[in-house]
């Protein structure tokens, strides 16, 4: 009887804790009663939970030491915030410039590996567009004529471009063997395709091949198409595009970096603000603005018939959710990923975290 009492308890303390392995660290002090099995178990569970929220190698400082102080523990919060927003080598996702042949837009874009800089002295090895994590962004208008060339320099892998959102040609579609041959190391392909009337709003392009590594490892980046007639789309001050990523490349990250090196963003009170969050990750991630609320406008580029009000957006695998903020509320605002372990751990506040500075 005494026996199965606590096989119940723990496995009812398993359950709440959500640790499949806590009854065996408890059952070694088993005759000892509840309370005694309880600190242990529940010191057990910390240590897995510890263990358990850093997915990624090297991502977030989570360790073995379990018996930081209080004051241990405050001062790296402390510091991690203090080094906001902390410098940190390359910056992706900038406006890429292109050519004009005739009337057709030409970009450029090559494949490569480098060392990307994600935190302050972390650095992992990326596939990138161009050099950069997020690749460069491809902004062009409803109407226009879009040339993409992508050059494999030098990846140790084939791979192919596909523009996710983009209305276009079957044979534009980027799917090795579907629409295409792979573009193998040292080959180039090119994209043409024409920007249809109705596909305006926040898209990507990332690779299609081997994608699960390829994409995770910075094969991405935005592709914005504006509205032909601009009265289509609300107002707004100013834009911001924030890319969400889970992978190799610093775990949890906004636009390639993880906080304390990601950038903020800014407003004047009274500023309107867009912010078209792109999920190229493999993961859900919550976005959740302290302060003021978010007015969900578009889904994938399409605008909602109805915007609606939150204040934590979340943006599946794939989706672009386009949101605007009055920024009502002067001051720091924290602005982060609501999975906390995206977000902090006890070392601090890493990964899916920035700000919203309001000014007066
Ligand atoms: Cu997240």
């Amino acid at each position: 009887m005494g026996l199965i009492t606590s096989k119940i308890n723990r496995r009812r303390l398993a359950g709440v804790l959500g640790i499949a392995g806590v009854g065996a660290a408890a059952s070694a002090v088993a005759p000892a009663g509840f309370g005694v099995a309880y600190s242990d178990a529940a010191k057990a569970a910390a240590n897995a939970a510890a263990t358990a929220s850093d997915p990624h190698a090297g991502m977030a400082a989570q360790s073995s030491d379990q018996a930081m102080s209080v004051d241990e523990m405050d001062k790296m919060h402390e510091a991690g915030v203090k080094a906001f927003p902390a410098k940190t080598a390359g910056l992706g996702g900038q406006p890429l410039p292109f050519e004009l042949d005739g009337d057709v837009k030409v970009f450029k874009l090559s494949c490569g590996v480098i060392q990307w800089e994600y935190s302050p002295g972390k650095t992992a090895e990326a596939f990138a567009y161009n050099g950069v994590v997020p690749g460069p962004e491809i902004r062009v208008t409803e109407g226009d004529k879009v040339r993409v060339i992508v050059d494999n320099i030098d990846l140790p892998q084939s791979t192919a471009v596909h523009f996710h959102g983009l209305v276009l040609p079957n044979a534009m579609d980027g799917v090795p063997f579907m629409t295409q041959p792979p573009i193998k190391p040292g080959e180039t392909f090119t994209y043409e395709f024409p920007i249809r009337e109705g596909n305006a709003g926040s898209h990507m392009y990332h690779s299609h091949h081997n994608s699960a590594e390829q994409v995770s490892k910075g094969m991405l980046g935005p592709f914005i198409i504006e509205p032909k007639d601009p009265a289509r789309r609300p107002t707004f001050d100013k834009e911001y595009t924030l890319i969400l990523n889970d992978g190799p490349i610093g775990g949890f990250t906004i636009n390639g970096k993880g906080f304390p090196a990601t950038a903020p963003l800014t407003a004047k009170k009274g500023e309107r603000i867009l912010v078209r969050y792109m999920n190229e990750g493999q993961m859900i991630h919550p976005m959740h603005l302290h302060g003021m609320p978010q007015t969900v406008i578009a889904q994938d580029g399409y605008l909602l018939p109805q915007p609606y009000k939150a204040d934590t957006v979340a943006a599946d695998p794939g989706q672009r959710i386009d949101v605007l903020v009055d920024a009502t509320e002067p001051g720091v605002w924290a602005y982060h990923c609501h999975i906390l372990s995206h977000a902090e751990s006890q070392h601090g506040m890493f990964g899916m975290v920035t700000a919203l500075i309001v000014e007066e």
